[in-house]
């Protein structure tokens, strides 16, 4: 049995998340922790809210809440809304956890022994009237490049200029409005990434199995511009870890806190460390899964994300962990993704542009999404979602392919059987050639999902369904029935049997759907199929069953359009 921990990039607190984020990280976790765990392996699947940062206290500003009020809540919404689409984690944690506090506090402190970590004077813009550093995005003003008067200290929403807060013409705090501001000096803490460019260099060139779109942006930031400029790890604002070394103040550090983006990563670890406390289990237990030197060597480490977090993930957290100089579990395989985009534009979070997973689940239950998502990922290049594509799939592949085989074996079963498989008649030339094709098939299967490649493995299930559906066609008990009854019941035990075994295989796709067919099948046996011709005689003659009700209703045209409509604005 292996052990694979596999961790799904953390979302940020501020909001419900798309359809967009989903398929970009923890749903294709999913469907891995899900496969691995049908595999018989052993499996940690962690996922948590990303909690620190501008945008969690702009949306609790927006929200009129306390921040720690607002996380507290948002991080319900958010494991509720993870458990409605079945995401299976074993734990989702909090970045802003005392775990990750203290975890984070601890390699600041094991950084700066190493003598990796740097003082830097830097000037930044203060507000008088708030008292406070306006970092980027709580700075307004003039673009000096198009006049657009209300652009942001890091970008012009406009024309996408990026800029510097002090570009800006009649700047202007983003927070009360106050002009009433100076640039002054103030210290930060900067990860001198730069010391360990070759050691990083070296790390990324040992995965040679890693995606392309995975090193290619590796090594883009390694080796050109600026990307392994030494980079601050502290802000001015009062939500974060406060830095400290391990939990020793650091003198003129006071009321500053890390970076989200270094604390951020470090929750896959304190993660971890939650589940186990909050399970009341020993450290041993979540160290064996990532401290090399208390079990964590054999274990496979997998991680997640889209393809805007690959540097933070291959350059600036191996950093972190790297220069520790303790014997942290490093990421084997990174499986990275490209956009999901929206029906001609982009998904958007600030604009409410496109589906968000609560309102998916208002429509349909959460498979028709998770199948449509993932069959559809955006694995070589960006993908679109548009409507008529998601009624065409689900319409085709789960109604009329899966849904509709269901449906006949079990009522032509009942309808010349009764609600029991068949006895009598044996597998013969056509059953025969079916498992040799569907052994194929599946170990084909396997191979996809054992390299997380999404788009395929859902291609070769799909193919697996229809293997089933051209058997029936070609075999037609409901013709042989006439002539030959006892050929008729092998081929509807078959059929019956080939409904467990689809439940078997789909499982990590559409974990609700499977549910219901073991269940109709009224079985628990869900070993996966490494003998084909075993599994398709594991229901013995006699077992009974019960006809489910519809697995998948179709997409009507009026619903299509309904849905077009009602989403084609934003969200309120
Ligand atoms: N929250 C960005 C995102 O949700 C960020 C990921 C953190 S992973 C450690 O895309
Ligand atoms: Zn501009």
């Amino acid at each position: 049995m292996a052990r694979i921990l596999i961790t799904s990039a953390i979302p940020y607190i501020n909001g419900i998340k798309h359809l967009g984020n989903l398929i970009g990280s923890q749903l294709p976790a999913d469907l891995y922790a899900r496969y691995q765990r049908g595999r018989g392996n052993e499996v940690m699947f962690l996922c948590a809210t990303d909690e620190h940062g501008t945008p969690a206290e702009l949306a609790a500003a927006k929200a009129e809440k306390p921040i720690a009020e607002y996380c507290a809540e948002m991080h319900g919404v958010q494991l509720d809304i993870a458990n409605r689409f079945g995401l299976s984690f074993d734990h989702f944690g909090r970045s802003s956890s005392d775990q990750n506090k203290r975890l984070t506090q601890h390699f600041a402190g094991k950084l700066d022994e190493a003598g990796l970590i740097r003082e830097v004077s830097e000037k930044q813009v203060y507000s008088n009237t708030d008292g406070r550093f306006l970092p980027d995005r709580y700075i307004e003003g003039t673009c000096p490049n198009c006049g657009y008067d209300r652009a942001r200290g890091d970008q012009c929403e406009n024309c996408t200029k990026q800029l510097d807060p002090t570009d800006l013409i009649d700047p202007r705090s983003a927070i009360s409005g106050s002009t009433d501001l100076e640039v002054r000096e103030t210290k930060h803490l900067y990860l001198r990434q730069s010391a360990m460019k070759d050691q990083l260099d070296a790390w990324i060139d040992s995965k040679a199995d890693w995606p392309i779109l995975t090193t290619s942006i590796a090594k883009k930031w390694l080796h050109d511009g600026d990307g392994l400029r030494d980079r601050g790890i502290t802000r001015d604002l009062d939500w974060g870890v406060p830095v400290k070394k391990g939990d020793q103040d650091w003198p003129g550090m006071e009321g500053k806190v890390f970076y989200v983006w270094f604390d951020a990563p470090i929750e896959y670890i304190a993660c971890a460390k939650e589940w186990a406390d909050s399970t009341g289990k020993p450290d041993a237990e979540w160290e064996r899964w990532w401290r090399t030197d208390k079990g964590a060597d054999d274990v496979r480490y997998v991680q997640f994300m889209g393809k805007d977090n690959v540097p933070f993930h291959t350059l600036s957290f191996p950093a972190t962990i790297l220069g520790s100089g303790e014997p942290w579990k490093m990421v084997d395989h990174l499986k990275s993704f490209n956009y999901l985009n929206y029906d001609g534009g982009q998904f958007s979070t600030s604009q409410g542009r496109g589906v968000f997973m609560d309102q998916a689940l208002e429509l349909l239950p959460a498979d028709y999404w998770r199948w449509w998502l993932l069959s559809h990922a955006p694995e070589s290049s960006d993908s679109e979602f548009t409507w008529e594509n998601f009624q065409q799939s689900v319409n085709k592949d789960l109604a009329d392919v899966l849904g509709n085989f269901v449906s006949r074996i079990t009522k032509f079963c009942r309808s010349k059987f009764g609600e029991a498989v068949p006895e009598g008649g044996v597998y013969g030339e056509r059953e025969n050639a079916l498992i040799l094709e569907l052994t194929r098939r599946i170990r084909a299967y396997e191979g996809f999902m054992e390299a997380m490649e999404v788009r395929k493995s859902a291609q070769e299930l799909r193919a697996i369904w229809v293997a089933g559906n051209e058997y029936l066609q070609a075999a037609a008990p409901w013709s042989t029935f006439k002539e030959n009854p006892e050929q008729a019941a092998a081929q509807v035990r078959l059929g019956l049997n080939l409904i467990r075994l689809y439940a078997v295989l789909s499982a990590p796709f559409i974990p609700n759907a499977s549910a219901r067919m073991l269940s109709a099948m009224n079985t628990l046996a869900t070993d996966w199929p490494d003998d084909v011709e075993a599994a398709l005689n594991a229901l013995p003659a006699g077992h009974a069953f019960t006809v489910p009700d519809v697995l998948f209703a179709k997409i009507t045209d009026d619903q299509r359009e309904d849905w077009q409509a009602r989403f084609a604005g934003t969200r309120g």
